[in-house]
């Protein structure tokens, strides 16, 4: 897949891009990043990528000028699939990870200052942001979308990590993990994950699953289609019946 990025901080992405997972992708050639400086395709004297709001207010808006020209020099075809990243784009979540994973091309444009000129949304398919908070730049946020979408994409990961068997892919949280050695500091591994008996590993896990999403993300079990003796557990659980934790 290949990636372009439009910025203002191309220095932002060498170290994420370049290490861990994402850096062993882009040497296997699975992954193909470039990142482009908007401000290198500014025709204005000083270089220019933001001005003054139209009707007044705080702050100033990157001009469709430079942003243009550089998709046009880009994807003069219009082949990427375009997403800008901005606190007012839906939320990033599991299914449009998988949905741009598909793409053969994406490009990322980073927003910044108070906002886009609106001209620029209309060369976009997609408004896309990480979460209600407002960073100071759409840069971590494209990152942020780049990391995760990385990992639906095959040969990124191991062949023995899979991007299925983890916190939201089933809807519900990740279950505890322990390594050795079994005591550590006078605190135990859970005897059940030490005695080779799986159906009873996949229940312990299961149950845990369902504890801690219950604790840190109760919204998440109105998503998740529950078997009978999940509904059971739960239910004893929220009678005080339960369970170690
Ligand atoms: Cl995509 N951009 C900015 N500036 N802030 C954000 C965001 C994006 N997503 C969440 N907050």
């Amino acid at each position: 897949m290949r990636i372009d990025v439009l910025t203002l901080f191309p220095e932002m992405f060498s170290p994420v891009l370049g290490a861990s997972m994402l850096g062993r992708a882009a040497q296997k050639g699975i992954l193909e990043f470039s990142v482009h400086n908007i401000r290198d395709y500014s025709t204005s004297k000083h270089k220019n990528t933001d001005d003054y709001p139209f009707g007044g207010g705080a702050g100033m808006v990157m001009m469709p000028q430079p942003i243009f020209s550089c998709l046009d020099t880009i994807d003069e075809n219009a082949e990427a699939y375009r997403v800008v990243l901005t606190p007012r784009g839906e939320t990033l979540n599991v299914a449009l990870a998988q949905e741009l994973a598909q793409k053969e091309r994406l490009l990322f444009l980073c927003g910044h200052y108070e906002g886009i000129d609106e001209r620029v949304m209309g060369k976009m398919h997609r408004e896309v942001s990480i979460g209600d908070y407002v960073l100071t730049g759409g840069e971590l946020a494209a990152m942020v979308v780049i990391d995760c979408i990385s990992r639906f994409i095959p040969g990124v990961l191991g062949s023995d990590e899979s991007a299925m068997d983890e916190s939201f892919s089933d809807g519900l949280l990740e279950y505890p993990q322990y390594t050795r050695p079994s005591e550590f500091c006078g605190e135990k591994v859970p005897e059940v994950l030490l005695n080779g008996n799986h159906a009873a590993i996949a229940r312990w896990r299961r149950e845990q699953s369902l504890l801690i999403t219950l604790k840190n993300r109760p919204e998440l079990l109105e998503g998740v289609s529950l078997t009978k003796a999940d509904r059971l557990f739960l239910e004893a659980v929220k009678n005080g019946e339960n369970q170690g934790k």
